[in-house]
């Protein structure tokens, strides 16, 4: 450990954390990444942290072998909430296989043809909504609208409810609450463990109150499908009713409140930053637009309704999220741990357990993989030999290994369709004023983003 770099000016208790932005913890780090190089300490409280943003250290780390997923830190604070659901189970916990093997069907492909009738539909909600606002003159707000989007999107695809997003003013209370706990259970890594109860008196309460409401949604949810008795076989069916296929075990009533919450939250937080993200970068790049526009119009033509298949079609357009999501990863660090005692890249000693975090929006700039001008948005950076001349290893949004994100291909199969539709009706400019401010409740959001629309002609 000792030869690991840590920033120069130390305190006895609280360590690295003068000068530091306790509401950016992860820009914080990508600064001290910048200064330290590929895997670099800091120290809060008397604990120390290890991070690693390398693209030679991440691949090792990548190795199933001998890393697995550790929950710790943001993840860790989670627990309270979201407890041995998918995202926050620890690795020996017998629901994390259960779960997993219950519900991966629920994002294979013939699931997935299924959610997209819905997926499109509420893709209407969402131009309904903004063809209103610009007869009326106004800008969208985008981070606001892609979270009403994606909620509603797998809330209904995943548990058949309506939450109502487009029908409200101000964010459904369920994602101001979301949004508090994200956000606490960022805030819990900015003080002393033990001094926690006292320093965030209020914000305990106000955690505790957001919990319950979640908690209660939740409840609520599961109570009025078992009153219907099944719905058509979503997430939440699955969860309910199927037994797993070798030991033919079903998940416990508590876990399933887990798993609910753990897919509502996960499952429209991250992409509707990078929605809001690729958004920005197009209404920032009008020729990488046009021609995103154009295979647009290219692939489906005038069709109201592009089926399924037509949407992986959309080359351009997914590399253009693939771009977006290398600059901004929206859940942007996973950590990892050692299985045994073990040498990180022939370079660093690690105990069996010991762990580091990976720095993903770093890894996405490492100019020897990516080039001097990786700072620069170039969705073509993303063209199949480009991929192929790349390393393994040094594109990882969604996580990697056994514990990597199940939900990408929905992620990717919602977004692509989102922005085919929009792009397709309209023509998107930004507020010229606009600066992209990062926002960070653990996860990564365009602060502020506000576009100007246009509709565009439709064709003879
Ligand atoms: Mn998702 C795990 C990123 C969309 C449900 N997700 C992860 C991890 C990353 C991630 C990174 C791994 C975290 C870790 O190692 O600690 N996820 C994303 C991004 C998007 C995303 C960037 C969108 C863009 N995720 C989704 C969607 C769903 C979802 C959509 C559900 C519908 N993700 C999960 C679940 C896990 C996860 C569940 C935990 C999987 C596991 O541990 O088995």
């Amino acid at each position: 450990l000792h030869r690991i770099p840590h920033p120069p000016r130390r305190l006895p208790l609280l360590g690295d954390v003068l000068g530091a932005d306790r509401h950016r913890p992860l820009q914080d780090s990508m600064r001290f990444a910048r200064e330290l190089g590929p895997v670099f300490r800091r120290r809060a409280f008397g604990k120390e942290f290890v991070f690693v943003w390398g693209s030679r250290f991440v691949a090792d780390l990548a190795d199933e072998s001998r890393f697995a997923k550790h929950v710790g830190l943001g993840v860790a604070n989670l627990r309270p909430l979201a407890g041995d659901g998918l995202f926050t189970a620890y690795n020996h916990e017998p629901n994390w296989q259960l779960a997993h093997d219950v519900l991966a069907p629920g994002f294979g492909r013939e699931a997935m043809e299924g959610y997209h009738g819905m997926m499109l539909a509420v893709t209407g909600r969402l131009t309904d909504h903004w063809d209103r606002q610009l007869a009326a003159g106004r800008t969208v707000d985008v981070p606001g609208d892609m979270t009403r989007l994606t909620l509603e999107t797998i809330a209904r695809t995943g548990f058949g409810h309506d939450f109502g997003s487009f029908e409200r003013e101000r964010p459904h209370p369920f994602v101001t609450a979301m949004v508090g706990t994200l956000s606490y259970a960022q805030q819990l890594n900015s003080v002393p463990g033990p001094l926690a109860p006292l320093l965030l008196r209020a914000a305990a309460r106000r955690n505790a109150a957001d919990m319950a409401y979640l908690n209660r949604t939740v409840d609520g949810l599961v109570a009025a499908r078992r009153r219907s008795g099944g719905g058509e076989g979503d997430l939440l069916d699955r969860m309910l009713a199927t037994a797993h296929p070798e030991t033919g075990e079903r998940l416990s009533a508590e876990n399933v409140r887990k798993q609910v919450i753990t897919f509502l939250v996960a499952g429209h937080e991250t992409t509707s930053g990078a929605l809001s993200f690729a958004l920005y970068h197009l209404a920032r790049h009008p020729e990488i637009a046009a021609r995103a526009r154009a295979e647009v119009d290219r692939v489906w033509g005038d069709t109201e309704r592009p089926a399924y298949d037509r949407i992986a079609k959309l080359r351009y357009v997914r590399r253009v999220l693939d771009e977006s999501l290398r600059l901004w990863p929206t859940a942007p660090a996973f950590a990892r741990e050692a299985r045994q005692d073990t040498v990180l890249a022939g370079e660093h000693p690690m105990r069996r357990g010991a762990w580091a975090m990976v720095l993903t929006p770093m890894l996405h700039r490492e100019p020897e993989v990516w080039g001097e001008d990786a700072e620069r948005f170039d969705p073509d950076r993303f063209t199949a030999p480009a991929v192929r001349a790349r390393p393994p290893h040094v594109f990882k949004p969604f996580g990697t290994g056994a514990r990597a994100c199940i939900g990408r291909q929905f992620a990717l199969h919602e977004a692509t369709l989102v922005l085919g539709l929009l792009l397709r009706r309209y023509d998107l400019s930004a507020d010229p004023g606009y600066r992209l401010t990062v926002a960070e409740r653990l996860t990564l959001m365009p602060e502020g983003l506000r576009l100007r629309l246009e509709r565009r002609p439709r064709r003879p």
